[in-house]
Formats: C-alpha cells, sequence, structure tokens
C-alpha cells in the first residue's frame, strides 16, 4: 500500500516537476555516481573555458528525517497533494484515521485502552465497575462482560388491565371470561402436591356498558384461612381451629402485599393488577392460569385435566371454578368494535411513548402499549391505562 501511495505521489511531482534536474539521491535511475559524473562534466567545462570554480560541500545527511512534518506537509500542500494524501505523512490525528496503537474506539469518538471498553445493558452503557441488577442478581461490568451473582430469583406471574396474563415462565396471553378462574395453586393433582398449601382465584367484576373490567376480586385459600381482596378492601374468613396465621399483610405505596409461610407473596394495587411470586422451589408444582413454572413458556396452556392444549379460551375455560359458569367465547377486538374511540385511546397512551418514559423504552414499555391501548378503549369512563402497575394519573402527574 505505502509503495502504491509512494510510486503515485512521485509520478506527480515528476509529472509538475516540483524536483530540479539536479536532484539525483531518491530519485529512479541515479545514483551517487551520476551525480558524480553531472558535476565533473560542468566543472571540465567551465575550467575548459578558462573560469575558476569553487565548490562547497554541505552535508545533509544530519538533517535527514530531522525536519518538521508540518513543514513537509506545508511545502507538498502548494504541489497539488491534497488533504487526504497528505494525512498519510501526518502524526497528528485528524478526522477519519484510527485509535494510535493499543487504544480502541470507545464509541464516542474518543479512544480508550482495552480494558476500559464499556459494557452495554438494555442499549445503555457502563462503565467497568458499574453495578446493575437483574432480577434479584447484582452485576458488575468487568472487562466488557457482565459478571453476575448466580441466586436463585422468585418467578413472577402478573394479571393486569382487562384479562392480561403473563405467566411465571413469561408467556403472554389474553383472557377474558366472567367467572371465577385458578391463578395459581400447589394441589395439581400429580404426585408430591397431593396436599396443597394455597390456591388464588380471581374474578373480574365488570364495569361500564361494554362489560369492561375494572377491578378483580381476589381470594387467597391457606389452609384454613380464606383471605378475600375485593373493592380496595382486604377481610379473612376463618374456618375452623388454627391458632397460627400462616400470612403477614402490609402495604408498599400503592400495593397491598401479602406473604405466606409457605412462600407465595401476592402483591395488588387494589385495581386490576395482581403481582404472583413464588420461590424456585415451587417449579413445576403449580398450575392454573399462572402456568406450571417449569421454565418452559411453550407448555403453559396445560388445562385442569394436565393437558397441554393450543387454544386460549379450551385453557382458560378449564380453570373455572365453577363448572355452571358459562364458558367464555372469543375475545372481540375493541379498536373494530369501537373505531370512534381507537384514535382517542392511542393519543392517551401515546404518552408511554413520550420522552417521560424514555428511559423504559428500551424496557418493556413497548409490549405494554397494546394491551393499555385495548383498555381505554374498552373503558366507557375515565381510562384505565397500567403500565406495569403505574396508573396513567401517575404518568399525567409525571409529565406535569
Ligand atoms: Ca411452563
Amino acid at each position: 500500500m505505502e509503495q502504491i501511495i509512494l510510486s503515485a505521489i512521485t509520478r506527480h511531482i515528476q509529472d509538475n516537476k516540483v524536483i530540479r534536474p539536479s536532484q539525483h539521491g531518491f530519485m529512479k535511475g541515479r545514483s551517487c555516481l551520476t551525480n558524480l559524473v553531472s558535476f565533473d562534466d560542468k566543472m571540465t567545462h567551465i575550467v575548459d573555458e578558462g573560469k575558476a570554480v569553487d565548490v562547497v560541500y554541505l552535508d545533509f545527511n544530519k538533517a535527514f528525517d530531522t525536519v518538521s512534518h508540518s513543514i513537509v506537509l506545508e511545502k507538498l500542500a502548494p504541489h497539488g497533494l491534497d488533504r487526504h494524501t497528505l494525512c498519510w505523512y501526518s502524526t497528528q490525528c485528524v478526522s477519519g484515521c484510527v485509535c494510535p496503537a493499543g487504544l480502541v474506539l470507545d464509541g464516542n469518538g474518543g479512544c480508550i485502552l482495552e480494558d476500559e471498553c464499556p459494557c452495554i445493558h438494555n442499549e445503555a452503557m457502563y462503565q467497568p465497575g458499574e453495578k446493575i441488577n437483574v432480577d434479584c442478581n447484582t452485576c458488575v461490568c468487568k472487562n466488557r462482560k457482565w459478571e453476575c451473582t448466580k441466586d436463585q430469583c422468585l418467578g413472577t406471574c402478573t394479571v393486569y388491565g382487562d384479562g392480561h396474563y403473563n405467566t411465571f415462565d413469561d408467556k403472554r396471553f389474553s383472557f377474558n371470561g366472567n367467572c371465577e378462574y385458578t391463578l395459581v395453586q400447589d394441589h395439581c393433582g400429580k404426585s408430591g402436591t397431593a396436599n396443597g398449601t394455597f390456591r388464588v382465584i380471581t374474578e373480574n367484576i365488570p364495569c361500564g356498558n361494554t362489560g369492561t373490567t375494572c377491578s378483580k376480586s381476589i381470594k387467597v385459600f391457606l389452609e384454613s384461612y380464606e383471605l378475600i381482596l375485593y373493592e380496595e378492601h382486604f377481610s379473612v374468613v376463618k374456618r375452623g381451629q388454627n391458632d397460627e396465621v400462616p400470612y403477614t399483610v402490609r402495604y408498599m405505596g400503592m400495593y397491598l402485599v401479602i406473604e405466606t409461610t409457605s412462600g407465595l407473596i401476592l402483591m395488588w394495587d387494589k385495581k386490576t393488577s395482581i403481582f404472583i411470586k413464588l420461590s424456585p422451589d415451587f417449579k413445576s408444582q403449580i398450575c392454573g392460569l399462572c402456568g406450571n413454572y417449569d421454565g418452559n413458556g411453550i407448555n403453559d396452556f396445560t388445562t385442569r385435566s394436565q393437558s397441554v392444549v393450543e387454544n386460549v379460551l379450551e385453557f382458560g375455560n378449564s380453570w373455572k371454578v365453577s363448572s355452571t359458569c358459562p364458558d367464555a367465547y372469543s375475545i372481540k377486538d375493541p379498536c373494530s368494535t369501537n373505531p370512534y374511540r381507537k384514535s382517542w385511546s392511542e393519543k392517551q397512551c401515546s404518552i408511554i411513548n413520550s420522552n417521560v418514559f424514555a428511559a423504559c423504552h428500551s424496557q418493556h414499555a413497548i409490549a405494554f402499549m397494546k394491551g393499555t391501548a385495548i383498555n381505554t378503549v374498552n373503558s366507557s369512563t375515565t381510562p384505565q391505562m397500567e403500565l406495569d402497575g403505574v396508573s396513567v394519573q401517575h404518568v399525567t402527574s409525571m409529565e406535569q
């Protein structure tokens, strides 16, 4: 490559007669010998003419390679060598050149040592040594890679809005029926789970003129206790004799949190969102609309009779508590049944895609967008938008 550039520049210099014919050093076909012959010829001609000759010798050897690059570049520029060609000779950093040896680009136009390379998580950059939390684990950025603790985290099943579910194995689906349904229980008729310790049942409470869900009633069965969460209130029904209370109740911000001694944690926003958390000890030991928690989302549509089905209605209806309650039928797309509300609800929900939530966009805001827009279309009163449990009132006040 250097040879190609050199020959192109040499040709250009020769063609434009930048170097005088008296130059012999570093010229093709010329040497010290041709220099001597030429000098001798000129000198003898002058002597022949009877003139005196004085010779001054200068040793340029010492100046060799000591000429400042900037002076050379300054001299070459007027002879028609453009900026890009001169860049080959420049020792200064100029746009388009690479990082010095041993350094790498940092992605922001600077050069850094390889050890100082950042790590990336959800499109954000983190410097070496910085920590992030992923579920219950902590990850540290080291040598461009995340080094994480490997603690077993609690699994989470989420039920939100108007019949939207996300199972323990992260399968999302929508199912909207007007019966009581088993969300999760640990007595599934399999060996080792005959004696269950808990069962969570949910029922949608319709409102408005379209049958939209405005709240949920939740029943948690624990031994001889029945906990009822309904219309923002919490009540307990106790059956039989059992002095030891198998749960605790506390309030965390907008959530009511029930923690049972068997390891189930239920968070309720007192409206339509429920988060159920379970330790990995319950993996493959549970069943219901929250799936079987075996780490595989594909088999989460397992019916009460333990068969895996494709159809969400067949799956959902199998988890009815009362067999006399009518089956749910196919879900109508509210955007096509209420077209006049579609653009309004999209405008209302566009707040989730606005700058207020810019930092969340790479996380999961967009995934919730569809569900929230549909809920807004359905709602005949105030918008019932929820973003992973954050109400629209929260969102609006944040923006203001
Ligand atoms: Ca599963």
